[in-house]
């Protein structure tokens, strides 16, 4: 069923299933990522819910506990001044702590969600919360095993973040389609700025609690751990839990180990974002591992936006030829940047990777006259260039201009 939906990505796990956007899509589908193109990630099965009988009940430590049919989540009599705004998804990792789910550069999105913010329906719906509520927590339909028990996905976020008016919206629409099934329909919960893991899909009960949910997504994982920390010390209560997505960018193209044949200049393309409500300001691509950095132009940057990626490209000039490794950091508006090594910032559940990414190119560069050269007389022999550890047929330099360069500067002291 989600293959077909979704077939054209790079399928990371099958079940659970998980799947990134293929990078021509990243770049290719623009400010906004297609709904059939858009990053999946998964803790169990996607559920069958039938949106004609649906209700989303709230509970815990509200004025009233209601349930409401999602026809009445929908009315804008009832939630009045519901409307289209763009509401961004975000969730870069790379590494993950399901071993089998390898994330990389493509699990980021960007679409527009349209529903309801959940401060609304708190009001409106449940004459609002308790004062000692301090947390909304959200029960998606989906189970997954954990350490051989069965839950339900269960996450919170705080209620300062649901008082920041349509910052936590509860949706049916995604880049103006229902929303698809594997996207959590009929019903999702969209945390802008946070990690992807407080979106919670397959929303059916949301909690007002005075602190954090139990759901061992929210308690268990998504942590940040001290470096120290190894396999067999790894006590959950030293990682803190990750809320705000902090500043990530990556290079969506070359990919690593692609082989380049330029003329002095390379261009690079990819995408950056910072969440929390910080927006990218500067995107710079280092030649040499992070010494050296180069900043994109304005120009060359998809406009800003709260809670949106920007996407980037720039040309860097490059001389030197084979491998060279080039890296990506973005500073964001509050003057956040990245780690320039992973090492740097080491986390050993692997969520949230957010150093400097980095890919290695076989650099070929046709403005040298030799290199020139040699591109032309295999094109004249009609081999082809790669691969690189290819022996070739012939010599490059003749015999006789050997000699002569021999004999201008000899190997060997004359006497
Ligand atoms: N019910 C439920 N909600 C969930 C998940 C899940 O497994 N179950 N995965 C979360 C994680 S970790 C992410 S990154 C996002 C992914 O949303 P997407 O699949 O629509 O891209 O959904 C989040 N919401
Ligand atoms: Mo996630």
């Amino acid at each position: 069923m989600v293959k077909k939906e979704k077939h054209d990505m790079l399928h990371v796990l099958d079940f659970p299933y998980n799947g990134e956007t293929l990078a021509k899509y990243i770049l290719g589908d623009g400010k906004i990522t297609q709904n059939r193109h858009h990053f999946v990630r998964n803790h169990g099965g996607v559920p069958d819910i039938d949106p004609d009988c649906f209700e989303l009940e709230i509970g815990g430590l509200v004025n009233i506990p209601v349930r409401i049919p999602l026809r009445d989540l929908k009315d804008p009599a009832k939630f009045p001044g519901t409307r289209r705004r763009e509401q961004i998804e975000e969730y870069p990792g790379d590494g993950d702590e399901l071993i089998n789910a390898p994330w990389g550069e493509g699990a980021i999105g960007t679409a527009v969600y349209r529903g309801v913010p959940l401060k609304k329906v708190i009001k409106i719906a449940c004459g609002g919360k308790l004062p000692e509520c301090s947390h909304f927590e959200f029960i998606g339909a989906d189970t997954y095993f954990k350490k051989k028990e069965v839950y339900n996905y269960a996450v919170s976020v705080p209620w300062r973040k649901v008082r920041n008016n349509e910052e936590v919206l509860l949706a049916w629409e995604m880049n103006g389609e229902p929303l698809p099934r594997i996207h959590g329909a009929p019903l999702r919960v969209v945390v802008a700025g946070y990690i992807g893991a407080r979106s919670c899909k397959w929303v059916y009960r949301i909690n007002g609690l005075s602190e954090p949910s139990f759901g061992p997504v929210q308690r268990q994982e998504y942590l940040y751990y001290n470096q120290q920390i190894g396999k067999h010390n790894v006590y959950i209560s030293n990682g803190f839990s990750i809320q705000a997505m902090p500043v990530s960018s990556a290079i969506m193209s070359p990919k690593t180990k692609d082989t380049i044949i330029h003329d002095g200049k390379i261009e690079f393309k990819g995408w950056a974002y910072s969440g929390n409500g910080n927006w990218v300001e500067r995107v710079e691509v280092s030649p040499d591992g992070g010494h050296i950095w180069y900043a994109v132009a304005p120009e060359d940057m998809t406009e800003k936006y709260y809670y949106a990626w920007r996407l980037w490209k720039i040309e860097v000039p490059v001389d030197a030829e084979g491998w060279l490794e080039f890296c990506v950091r973005t500073w964001d508006s509050s003057n956040n940047t990245e780690p320039t090594y992973v090492r740097s910032a080491w986390n050993w559940d692997l969520h949230v990777t957010s150093s400097a990414h980095r890919i290695k190119i076989f650099s070929v560069n046709r403005s040298k006259p030799a290199t020139a050269k040699r591109l032309k007389q295999l094109e004249e022999l009609n081999e082809p260039f790669l691969p690189i550890t290819k022996p070739l047929e012939f010599t490059i330099q003749k015999f006789e201009d050997y000699e002569a360069e021999y004999k201008k500067y000899p190997r060997e002291p004359l006497e």
